[in-house]
């Protein structure tokens, strides 16, 4: 495995080992709304930094999300709100899966101004923001990274951090059925395996099961779900009230966008989520033909080819126009 990576990939991986070796009193942070490879990395980071004792804290804006919360040392992950505010702005820094900087939220408040950055990601549209950047595009997942640079530091895995770094690619694979599932992801997970990760365990909790208020949220989108007259984009919308009556959480919206995507014949599916009057989250999802990163890029977000997202201005109905007439252009 290791041959088929770059020597740049490498040179990296030392980098950001010599940082996580010298570094002391760090602050380990990911995403907003942080999903299962957020988590899983930042999970991943602690872990080594306890092997090799040093001191840290994990945290990110919203904390742990409800089923990601059995992971092996999540209670250690806080949340910017129920968190105390440091005395001192943390000097050090270690981001997760984060594209650009800035998605690390409120926590920036937390950081001085003149910190030292280890940013370890996977996304393409990823700036190498930071003093130290480790960086593959082609990873599957951040989690997929932290296994070559666990490998290059010399530690010895155990079912622990296993079950973090096969939960990290297991989510951001979709359960191991999207086009970034390579062999050397399968080989990974194979290793994982061996540790003693329950795989089935994961995957029935993180892919399979869903809350009441989830299923709830799911009917209300469905109810709406809308196509343009040739059927190549599909798209619904969740407003703040949904989220209120059904109980939902942010969390409950994952996997929603896809039940506009999986349609037969549907390029992109879209999932406007209304956060108040003046703004809406929007989720993309497209087959092969059509790169939603850089659609989302052109309203000021950014992602991956086959899933993006952008937060935009506006009224529900007025954004729903702007982006799906944006798509058309790329159809
Ligand atoms: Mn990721």
């Amino acid at each position: 495995m290791a041959e088929m990576l770059s020597d740049r990939y490498a040179e990296d991986i030392e980098r950001a080992c010599e940082f996580l070796r010298s570094c002391d009193d760090a602050l380990v942070v990911s995403h907003v709304q942080p999903d299962g490879d957020a988590i899983s990395s930042t999970l991943v980071i602690g872990w080594l930094l306890d092997k090799w004792n040093k001191t840290y804290r994990l945290v990110n804006e919203n904390g742990v999300p409800g089923r990601l919360r059995d992971l092996p040392m999540a209670d250690q992950i806080g949340s910017y709100a129920d968190e105390d505010a440091p005395e001192k702005k943390y000097e050090t820094v270690i981001c997760v899966d984060c594209a650009d900087y800035a998605r690390i939220g409120k926590i920036a408040n937390w950081i001085a101004p003149d910190a030292r950055i280890l940013n370890i990601d996977h996304h393409p549209t990823n700036d190498r923001y930071g003093e130290a950047a480790l960086i593959r595009h082609n990873a599957a997942a951040t989690a997929e990274i932290l296994y070559d640079l666990l490998l290059a530091a010399g530690v010895e895995l155990d079912e622990q951090v296993g079950t973090m770094l096969y939960t990290g690619l297991l989510t951001d694979t979709g359960g191991f059925r999207y086009s970034n599932t390579t062999p050397h992801v399968m080989s990974v997970a194979s290793e994982l395996l061996k540790l003693g990760v329950e795989g089935n365990t994961i995957a029935e909790r993180l892919l399979e099961t869903m809350s009441m208020a989830q299923l709830k949220l799911i009917q209300r989108g469905l109810s709406r779900l809308t196509f343009t007259p040739d059927q190549r984009i599909g798209w619904l919308f969740i407003t703040p009230e949904d989220m209120r009556e059904t109980g939902a959480v942010n969390e409950d919206l994952e996997g929603l966008v896809n039940y506009a995507r999986n349609v037969e014949g549907v390029d992109v599916g879209l999932l406007f989520k209304q956060i108040d009057e003046q703004s809406v989250k929007v989720s993309m999802r497209s087959s092969e033909r059509v790169d939603v990163s850089a659609i989302a890029q052109s309203f000021g977000g950014g992602g991956h080819v086959r899933a993006a997202g952008c937060k935009v201005s506006g009224a529900l109905d007025d954004i729903i126009r702007q982006v799906v007439e944006r798509v058309k252009q790329e159809l």
